[in-house]
């Protein structure tokens, strides 16, 4: 296995991770290398092919530095500042999205047993996934402190203080904060935690069942938007009752598929009803001046949407990320030659400068690395727009462009570029967007028989019918998650609303089963 690096005009060279960088430390030229040894080397080094997609993943968020998978507790993992970095522009999205119309807050990380065991559905969910505080140094504390494992139990003891009137209703409101869950399943970076960093969670409370049901909606077209600019395409159920969240009347999912056909759950929409607010006496004053319990929604998002970011864009040679979240927009690489370092340099600071000036995020790399090593690792971080410039280039005026999605290059007028750059991102957006869906497409089909079921899902996901009774449901969870009724697809399907339940013949609905993470 080994990178055949040729895209540069200038020259063709067998890239080594393992030597980027570290040229001088090992003493060696890699150019008087033998090709053997060079092929050698990578062998060892070379990102897995991402039709092995749990190595794929696993070495790609270390060499791309995005997690640390080092951290020595299980299920904990540390963001790289380059993570981090896209971290801040996806959630920069969803923050966007939410100061609409929710106000951020903050709540406390630990929750009183007493208020945690209140909701009985609620708690029989979270049990056994609580981590508790049950000292203060030697002291033993008189009411242990459950770690948030989400916080509709920290928030709603106050949310009865705050709302008296129906003056005070609606009630919106979000917060990001790291959340607590002591996952037995296997735990993996970004998709499953025992600490979830970058839980997104919302909360509203409204005056009757129907406003809930409305913020349902608006809540799904939100995270709908979020992904669509991230160009993830999802699949969307409402899950059945045995899987919706412990307290809830209705929980709404949005499924994406990871190129293994393993769905990905990377957000939920909650309809609490009154639920909770019966528990925690919620009750505001109507306008007659009777009195009513108030309905409440609540709806998360984790750093899953960071992973799937990664899985359903990235290829054999690393991160592809939308123009929107990539940390390094645009890469000007000056391809230097002696006697024109000069010049060079000086066009690709000046196209840098401007493009930055129109706020973009360039790195213009003027390290001594060769130009295939600096594609490498562009190539790895998922710089969408890469410029080259060379002697020519500066002579006539031009820039090799390329798209980090596609192979070909084309010459552009320099100063043209920065106008263009908007334009590229959207035709670049709809591109990678296209490609997730086909690739989703592939991995649907209607399933007539459980023996088809049971074949298909190592493939992907099976839409099948389903009849509303228990038995049913759990004949086929036997053989793999039922992920629910299809609220939407992407793409259209060949498959009606209704039709015979695919284990008992009755009548039954439309639903989706898969293998999940
Ligand atoms: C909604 C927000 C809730 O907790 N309370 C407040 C509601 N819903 S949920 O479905 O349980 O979680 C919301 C989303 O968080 C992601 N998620 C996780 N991500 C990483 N590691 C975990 N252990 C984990 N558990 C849940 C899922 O995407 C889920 O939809
Ligand atoms: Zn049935």
């Amino acid at each position: 296995m080994h990178f055949d690096c040729n895209f540069t005009p200038y020259l063709s060279l067998k890239i080594n991770p393992d030597l980027i960088g570290h040229e001088r430390n090992l003493n060696i030229v890699p150019e008087v290398l033998s090709q053997a040894q060079e092929v050698m080397i990578m062998e060892k080094k070379a990102l897995p092919p991402k039709s092995e997609f749990s190595e794929w993943y696993h070495e790609l968020i270390q060499r791309a530095e995005i997690m640390d998978v080092r951290y020595p507790v299980k299920g904990l993992y540390v963001w790289f500042p380059f993570g981090f970095r896209i971290r801040k522009e996806v959630y920069g999205i969803l923050r966007e999205i939410m100061d609409r119309e929710h106000d951020e807050v903050y709540f406390p990380a630990l929750i009183p047993e007493t208020e945690l065991g209140k909701e009985g559905e609620h708690i029989k969910g979270f049990e056994n996934e609580v981590y508790w505080v049950t000292h203060g140094g030697t002291t033993p504390l008189d009411v242990k402190l459950a770690l948030r494992p989400t916080s509709e139990t920290a928030m709603y003891p106050m949310f009865k203080l705050w709302i008296r009137s129906h003056a005070d209703l609606p009630l919106k409101v979000y917060q990001i904060v790291n959340t607590f869950r002591y996952e037995t399943k296997h735990t993996r970076p970004l998709i499953r935690l025992r600490e979830i960093t970058s839980f997104k969670e919302a909360h509203t409370v409204h005056a009757t069942f129907e406003e809930a049901e409305e913020q349902v909606k608006k809540a799904m077209s939100y995270y709908k938007e979020f992904y669509d600019r991230l160009a993830i395409p999802c699949l969307i159920c409402r899950r059945p009752e045995w899987d919706k969240f412990p307290g809830a009347v209705y929980t709404m999912a949005f499924d994406t598929i990871m190129p293994d056909g393993k769905t990905l759950q990377i957000g939920t929409v909650h309809n609490l009803g009154d639920n909770f607010a019966r528990t925690f006496n919620i009750e505001y004053e109507m306008p007659n001046g009777e009195h009513s319990f108030a309905y409440q929604t609540c709806y998360g998002i984790s750093e899953r949407c960071v992973a799937a970011l990664i899985s359903v864009h990235g290829d054999d040679l690393g991160l592809i990320l939308p123009f929107e979240v990539s940390p390094v927009q645009v890469v000007v690489i000056p391809v230097l030659y002696k006697g024109k370092e000069e010049a060079v340099l000086k066009a690709a600071r000046e196209l840098g400068e401007e493009l930055k000036r129109r706020g973009y995020r360039v790195v213009v790399d003027e390290s001594d690395e060769r130009p295939g090593a600096k594609y490498y690792t562009w190539e790895l971080k998922g710089a969408a727009i890469r410029v080259e410039i060379g002697p020519r280039e500066v002579d006539e005026g031009t820039a090799v462009v390329s798209f980090r999605d596609e192979k070909k290059k084309f010459s552009v007028k320099r100063d043209e570029i920065p106008e263009k750059v908007e334009e590229w991102a959207k035709e670049m957006r709809e591109r990678l967007y296209a490609r997730a869906v086909e690739a989703m497409k592939e991995r649907v089909k209607y399933c007539n028989s459980l023996e088809e079921v049971e074949e298909w899902i190592k493939k992907g996901v099976a839409l099948v019918h389903l009849c509303d009774s228990e038995e049913c449901g759990a004949k086929l969870d036997e053989i793999a998650s039922v992920l629910g009724e299809v609220f939407e697809l992407p793409f259209e399907v060949s498959a009606e609303k209704k039709g015979k339940c695919v284990v008992c013949g009755r009548e039954g609905r439309l639903n989706a089963v898969a293998r999940t993470y």
